[in-house]
């Protein structure tokens, strides 16, 4: 059975853009409860490990590079099926392609900086939702 909860950050181009709000406003309309959530900033050591995955690709430097240059929200979500509605309201990886009505549509500029992360299995969500939040903090 799917789990019920997922994880995101909205990232520092969208914080340092001004679209904390606008991002939570999709998310809530797009039935997502708030469990946790917070202002934060990765380190360098969070985002390697974070993204651990990606250490080989080319881009993997400027994607820790990015992902520490300020502040970011961390949130845990819930919602039936959240993994998988989530990673659909937040469209594809790369702007160019992802559908209308998605956050990444309305807020990302390039595949690199593209406003939001949304985790990718329920085993991940659970991790990244972990590295975050103690469990007297997911209400
Ligand atoms: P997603 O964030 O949609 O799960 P991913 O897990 O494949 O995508 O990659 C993680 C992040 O790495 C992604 O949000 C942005 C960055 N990234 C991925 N592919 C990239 C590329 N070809 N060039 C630059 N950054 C990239
Ligand atoms: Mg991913």
């Amino acid at each position: 059975m799917a789990s019920n909860r997922t994880f995101t950050m909205i990232k520092p181009d969208a914080v340092e853009k001004g679209n904390i709000g606008g991002i939570l406003n999709m998310i809530t309309e797009g039935g997502f409860r708030i469990v946790s959530m917070k202002l934060t900033q990765l380190t360098v050591a969070d985002a390697q490990k974070f993204y651990a995955v990606h250490s080989e690709r080319p881009f993997f430097g400027e994607l820790v590079e990015f992902m520490t240059r300020g502040p970011i929200v961390a949130a845990i979500l819930e919602k039936d099926n959240a993994v998988e509605d989530f990673r659909t309201l937040i469209g594809a990886t790369n702007p160019a392609d992802a559908a209308e009505g998605t956050i990444r549509k309305k807020y990302a500029t390039s595949i690199g900086e593209n406003a939001v992360h949304g985790s990718d299995s329920d085993e991940n969500a659970a991790i990244e939702g972990a590295f975050h939040f103690a469990g007297r903090e997911m209400f």
